[in-house]
């Protein structure tokens, strides 16, 4: 990567301008040339009608901060930005594209409409920072160096994951955490919907979900053993108005929305709502504590087909090939206590619990299949046998993961010791405020390799990518989620784009102090790099 120092002179003012195309995640090929483009008033964005969408994006990304009208002309010649589809450059993947800036010429040409966007989302951070500004910014010399960049990524699932449940994250709040997870060039938001503490997505078929599985009464406030409660009410749901908005803009930004419903465990709020959902038939309140809980569904037949009844509507709202049925943390308890239970353990000749649960998921499995989606899981669905059509979220260690891949089905690395964004992140607790606990330092997320080594080239297939996960127990507001959500999210999405030899993570930290600045104007509360690592 090559610093420039340019030295420009605008309106007979000397402004000193940093041109240190600080791109993340980094490309995997740059070459820059001499010269550069400038952003005028006469600069149109050209594009033919199938990229209408992505120019006026693109338009609404810079021309705030640019303060220039920037017209979308179908036919531009010179001084434009042309946005081209261009089937010859299949090589490049589904997600792949070209970048050319050229003194009168910058075009991005993309086999599909997804390399498009990525290929704008590079050309936002080839422009100086102050473009990311949402207000009219004078004296910046408008400049994009000429470069040739040719780019794709290298694991097709790029995701961050996000828990309403814990804490209920405001609608808008998801747009803005779609968009910095899209300019970081990842595709896949898990979108945790459900838990023990709070139902987050209205049923219309069974509207207590939310009405009383949205609200509890107060949270556990301190570490657990502690005994602290905070006397506040928490909730709040999103409406299926809200999902279908929140899918759109997703969609709009090539990030798929894979909602989760989380059984048979972490099930308490659902049976706050409808008691005969639970094993013991007494009345609970949503769950106020942080923890695994006992109370967990009951594997009755209309349990059964209550829960398929909600993966219908979510079906209905999210048009996301996978969807995620959570699985882990079951205490097998109540099952164990339960004549119900142990009388389905019986007449289906299982040997145990964790066979039940294995055919609980096998349910679901299966109904999903048949509704031509793919059921995505937590490590524990690999305890009493793996459904067959089930990929599986390696979240404790590598493991589950290997084995999984090894049994000839896809994962998603999801390791707790380089993935769980809600640890700590500095060694300066004070400084950084209470988490969960652990520790992964952003250069430790850096560092990550998603391939476990344990597979050879053709298991290694299976590995679809990984995912950060913010769990939001310690985090009860959006300006929270970002602190622990920055920039260690920057970092993964290197881990997912780009190519292994290319990562130094010296070289990320220079482009990264000038890409904080990007989240500065996006007004994002990212941990800032001071802090003791
Ligand atoms: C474990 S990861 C959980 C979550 C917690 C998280 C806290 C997983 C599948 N289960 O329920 O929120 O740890 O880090």
């Amino acid at each position: 990567m090559t610093f420039l120092i340019a030295a420009l002179t605008l309106g007979g003012m000397q402004v000193t301008k940093r041109m240190t195309l600080p791109i993340i995640p980094e490309p995997v090929s740059i070459r820059y040339e001499d010269g550069h483009f400038t952003l005028g008033p006469k600069t149109t964005i050209s594009a033919p009608s199938e990229l209408a969408s992505l120019a006026e994006m693109l338009k609404e990304d810079i021309g705030p901060a640019f303060g220039f009208d920037l017209p979308i002309v179908n036919h531009g010649d010179s001084d434009s930005i042309h946005l081209t589809l261009d089937k010859k450059l299949a090589r490049l993947g589904v997600e792949g594209y070209t970048l050319r800036v050229h003194a009168h010429r910058i075009e991005i040409s993309a086999p599909e409409t997804a390399g498009v966007f990525y290929g704008i989302q590079t050309l936002r951070q080839l422009l100086p920072t102050e473009s990311f500004r949402k207000d009219k910014t004078e004296n910046v010399a408008w400049t994009v160096p000429c470069a040739r960049i040719e780019d794709y990524p290298r694991f097709g699932w790029r995701g961050m994951h996000i828990d309403a449940s814990r804490h209920f994250m405001p609608k808008e709040f998801i747009l803005k955490y779609i968009d910095l997870i899209a300019l970081h060039k990842m595709n896949v938001l898990h979108f945790h919907l459900t838990d023990d503490q709070g139902w987050r997505i209205e049923i219309k078929k069974y509207p207590k979900l939310t009405s009383v599985g949205g609200w509890r009464k107060e949270s556990m406030a301190g570490h657990y053993g502690e005994h602290r409660f905070d006397g506040v009410p928490h909730g709040g749901f999103y409406t299926q108005e809200d999902i279908k908005e929140i899918v759109r803009y997703a969609h709009d930004r090539f990030v798929k929305v894979v909602p989760e419903i989380e059984m048979p465990g972490h099930a308490q709020a659902a049976i706050a709502a409808y008691p005969e959902l639970g094993n013991t038939g007494k009345p609970l309140d949503v769950f106020t504590e942080w923890g695994v809980d006992e109370n967990v569904f009951n594997v009755d037949d209309s349990t059964i087909h209550f829960l398929q009844d909600v993966l219908t509507e979510v079906v209905g709202l999210f048009p996301s090939e996978f969807i995620h049925v959570g699985g882990d943390e079951c205490p097998k308890t109540q099952w164990k206590a339960s004549p119900e239970a142990q009388a389905r353990i019986k007449a289906l000749g299982l040997k145990d619990e964790n066979e039940l649960q294995s055919w609980f998921i096998h349910q679901m499995d299966t109904f999903l299949a048949s509704k031509g989606r793919r059921l995505v899981g937590w490590d524990e669905i690999l305890e009493g046998g793996l459904a067959p059509g089930a990929t599986v979220m390696s979240w404790q260690g590598e493991e589950g993961g290997v084995a999984a891949a090894k049994a000839g089905h896809d994962v998603v690395m999801t390791p707790a010791q380089y993935t769980y964004f809600d640890h700590y992140q500095t060694q300066d607790h004070k400084a950084e405020g209470l988490t969960i606990g652990g520790y992964l330092p952003l250069r430790r997320v850096y560092g990550y390799e998603p391939v476990p080594k344990e597979l050879n080239a053709e298991e290694a297939k299976h590995v679809l990518g990984a995912q950060g996960q913010l769990w939001t127990e310690y985090i009860p507001n959006p300006k929270r989620l970002e602190f622990m959500g920055f920039p260690r999210t920057c970092a993964l999405s290197e881990v997912l784009w780009t190519p292994k030899k290319e990562r130094d993570y010296d070289q990320f930290l220079s482009r990264l102090s000038v890409h904080l600045e990007r989240l500065t104007a996006l007004d994002v509360n990212y941990c800032p790099l001071g802090l003791p690592k």
